[in-house]
């Protein structure tokens, strides 16, 4: 099998980063003052020590800042620089710029906030929702008449469901590099999703025009949705410190300052209902979900729909009434992460369906088996499931773990053993692709064809590791009928191809390789004609024809996902492009007295559709599981109740690694899917939800071991949870 040149250069560590590049003469370098606490308010800054450590320290603040001091992308109510009060522990109070990175750090550590007066801090989604601290309106989605559905109901159930943040934890910390230019304006290297977004802040906040900003990226060292908006704030700090200066200036967050300064997974507190009939038929749902957004919109209000698309998971239920709020708190504003408020959505369904089952005296996977969409079920919002994946998922990868003897079997272990018990859970999945916001489905490309044959290309597409520079240059090589090694994919510029979206909502490949596909396809016809009257010529012969001749080699394209609409008075329309299925089997093991446990296995059947690189996919499902698998049994994101962070270091913030990982044994659903490029599907956030199967494979254990006591809903399922299960009469 071909290798992805971008995987070898990262394994032979030959891969350039932001810190990888040489740096320039002259060049500044950056740290951040921060603020101590979750709120306060400050009547200036001390800067005399910073100052006196060397003459190249500078400190930049508030009130240097030329443009409007905003960040945001619908609603810039974050400012760049804390001017006056602060509304989170980790906000940026003053730029440090000095001659070397250490330096800088030093003499951002000696700057004083004076005249600090604290405010008091609200970090609970719920209390800050009823003193009205709420970001724009609440969202409700609803679909048949669950007031009267719930009537009809042989049993009804509610209860209560909290899932905690998620660090991102990429390799590479935020970045970026600036260099003011003789045009009046600055190139940057940033480390964003988003060019085009980082471009357009940078111009706001240095008060020029968009076409005096250039933006370029290169690569990530993972991203996992943390750059989509939060690379931004970064950027138009190392541009301000650039014109400020006159100096190129690079900043790069320690891994301390990049965990206490930067968005993460939104946490979310949710009440539910779910009523059923006897057999297991879900008849009604009804939840709340209350999101701590944190103290800015960042893309809340793009993450509060998508956890209400989600909220039925994979199920068809006919009458559905869910509310989404966002929360203003005093913590970090929470930003996008792989699943985008889809797993918040799926962690509260599947804990109904745990608990109902509970009601019932079934098991959790009847009632998920009974209640899976099929075609032509319609969607709580109004999208008709077309060639839905959920039972063929589910029921092969059921057959896979071999689910009825398994079951068998973990009876069997647990009447057997007293100090471990066994359990296990699956979880099907069903998420949609597009960007919830339809204005953001669109993408463009720019392909060159140099005359000798060789290929060029460029689109918005932003590489962090998913592989989506090696998919577009299969289907590139594909289009125009060459080897991939002629096709070099550039990197990532505004003013190669502008006005782009981020790279992120999974859709990177179905948008930015489908407009290069566009784009090819102009190229291919030209050279057609060509060849029409010289039969026989290869592609370089004909690349030569066409150059001699005075054909245009380049062409650019673009691209729209067709069929997108929605209203929002109703909350009713399509969405999505499609959904992408699968099912996720997992296993566990608990140690009774000690609350500890130990993945064994998964089994996963994925919809991949076609793949366009199987091993790039494999890798994709893979970690997005482990992702999952973290955020629901491991990484705990504490915050102190004084709105601190406590886990700010690798030490304090446990992540998943080869030992925490079961086995896998992932397969492919593999059935074109069309209209899209090459028939594939998206892959890169759908797999993150089978981690919640984890959640409740421990929880099935600690079931074996107190089965009449009530089960708890409380994301991560740390050992300490799982102790307090055991150990005490109450839940926790
Ligand atoms: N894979 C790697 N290795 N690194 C990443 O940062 N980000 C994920 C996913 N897979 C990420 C990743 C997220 S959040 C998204 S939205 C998609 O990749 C984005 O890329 P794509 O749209 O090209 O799949
Ligand atoms: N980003 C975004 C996303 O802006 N809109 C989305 O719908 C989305 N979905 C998943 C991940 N990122
Ligand atoms: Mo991914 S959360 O869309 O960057």
């Amino acid at each position: 099998m071909k290798r992805n040149p971008e995987s070898v250069l990262n394994v032979l560590g030959k891969t350039q980063y932001l810190d990888d590049l040489p740096e320039n003469a002259g060049m500044l370098h950056a740290a951040v003052v921060l603020s101590p606490s979750a709120h306060g308010r400050f009547s200036g800054l001390d800067t005399a020590a910073a100052l006196a450590m060397d003459s190249s320290v500078r400190v930049v603040v508030a009130a240097d800042i030329p443009g409007q001091n905003e960040l945001g992308t619908a609603v810039f109510d974050e400012p760049l620089l804390a001017a006056g009060e602060w509304h989170y522990h980790g906000q940026v109070l003053a730029l440090v710029l000095a001659s070397s990175r250490s330096l800088a750090r030093k003499a951002a550590a000696r700057v004083a906030v004076q005249g600090a007066e604290q405010l008091p801090a609200v970090t609970d989604p719920r209390e800050a929702a009823a003193r009205g601290n709420i970001i724009l309106s609440p969202r409700t989605q609803r679909s048949g008449d669950v007031d009267t559905a719930f009537l009809a109901c042989d049993v009804v159930v509610s209860g209560r469901v909290e899932s905690g943040g998620q660090e991102h934890v990429y390799l590479e910390t935020q970045g970026a590099i600036a260099w003011p230019d003789d045009s009046g304006g600055v190139r940057l290297l940033s480390g964003t999703q988003s060019p085009s977004g980082v471009q357009k802040i940078v111009a706001r906040v240095l008060g020029l025009p968009m076409n005096l900003v250039e933006v370029e990226t290169r690569r990530l060292g993972g991203a996992f949705g943390g750059k989509e908006d939060q690379a931004t704030g970064w950027a138009a700090l190392a541009a301000l410190g650039a014109v400020v200066s006159g100096r190129p200036v690079k900043i790069n967050l320690n891994r301390r300052d990049d965990m206490v300064a930067t968005g993460k997974r939104h946490p979310y507190s949710s009440d539910f209902r779910i009523g059923l009939k006897k057999d297991g038929t879900i008849l009604a749902f009804e939840a709340d979900f209350y999101q701590n957004s944190g103290a800015a919109t960042d893309l809340s209000p793009a993450i509060i729909p998508r956890t209400l698309f989600h909220a039925a998971g994979a199920y068809h239920i006919p009458n559905v009434r869910v509310t989404g709020t966002m929360c203003r708190t005093n913590l970090i504003p929470f930003t996008a992460f792989r699943g985008f408020g889809g797993p918040q959505g799926f962690f509260v369904i599947e804990s109904a369906i745990d608990a109902a089952a509970r009601a019932l005296g079934i098991e959790p996977a009847d009632i998920q088996r009974r209640n899976l969409l099929s075609d032509g079920d319609e969607f709580h919002y109004g999208m008709v499931a077309e060639d839905p994946r959920a039972k063929e998922t589910m029921e092969r990868c059921l057959a896979k773990a071999d689910w009825n003897k398994l079951r068998a079997d973990i009876r069997d272990f647990n009447a057997a053993h007293a100090g471990l018990k066994r359990g296990a859970a699956a979880t099907p999945v069903c998420f949609g692709i597009s960007f919830t916001k339809i204005m953001m489905n669109q993408g463009g490309a720019l392909v060159h064809i140099y005359n000798d044959g060789s290929v060029g290309v460029s689109t918005g597409a932003v590489e962090m590791g998913q592989g989506v520079g090696r998919k577009i240059a299969l289907v590139v090589a594909d289009a125009l009928g060459i080897p991939d090694s002629k096709v070099k994919i550039e990197t990532t510029r505004t003013v190669t191809v502008a006005n782009t979206m981020p790279t992120a909502a999974s859709t990177g490949t179905d948008i930015n390789a489908m407009a290069a596909k566009i784009a090819c396809d102009q190229l291919r016809a030209r050279l057609d004609a060509l060849a029409k009257d010289r039969p026989g010529l290869d592609f370089v012969q004909l690349v030569a024809l066409a150059h001699e001749q005075r054909v245009d080699l380049s062409a650019h394209a673009f691209y729209a996902t067709p069929g997108l609409h929605y209203d929002l008075a109703t909350e009713k329309g399509k969405p999505f492009h499609y959904h992408v299925y699968g099912c996720a089997v997992v296993t566990a093991t608990l140690d009774v007295l000690r609350g500890t446990y130990q993945f064994d296995d998964a089994f996963i059947v994925h919809d991949i559709a076609h793949s366009i690189d199987p091993v790039i996919d494999r890798g994709q499902v893979e970690g997005a599981f482990a992702q999952g698998l973290g955020w629901a049994a491991l990484e705990e994101l504490a915050f102190g109740a004084d709105g601190r962070l406590l886990a700010n270091t690798l030490s304090t913030y446990k992540l998943p690694d080869a030992h925490f990982m079961p086995r896998m044994d992932v397969e492919f659903l593999e059935r074109p899917n069309p209209g899209t490029v090459a028939n594939s599907k998206a892959v890169g956030e759908p797999p993150l939800m089978y981690g919640i199967a984890g959640y409740f494979a421990v929880l099935d254990a600690l079931k074996a071991v107190h089965p009449d006591k009530p089960a708890f809903y409380d994301l991560p399922m740390t050992p300490e949870k799982a102790l307090r299960f055991l150990s005490e009469e109450d839940s926790p």
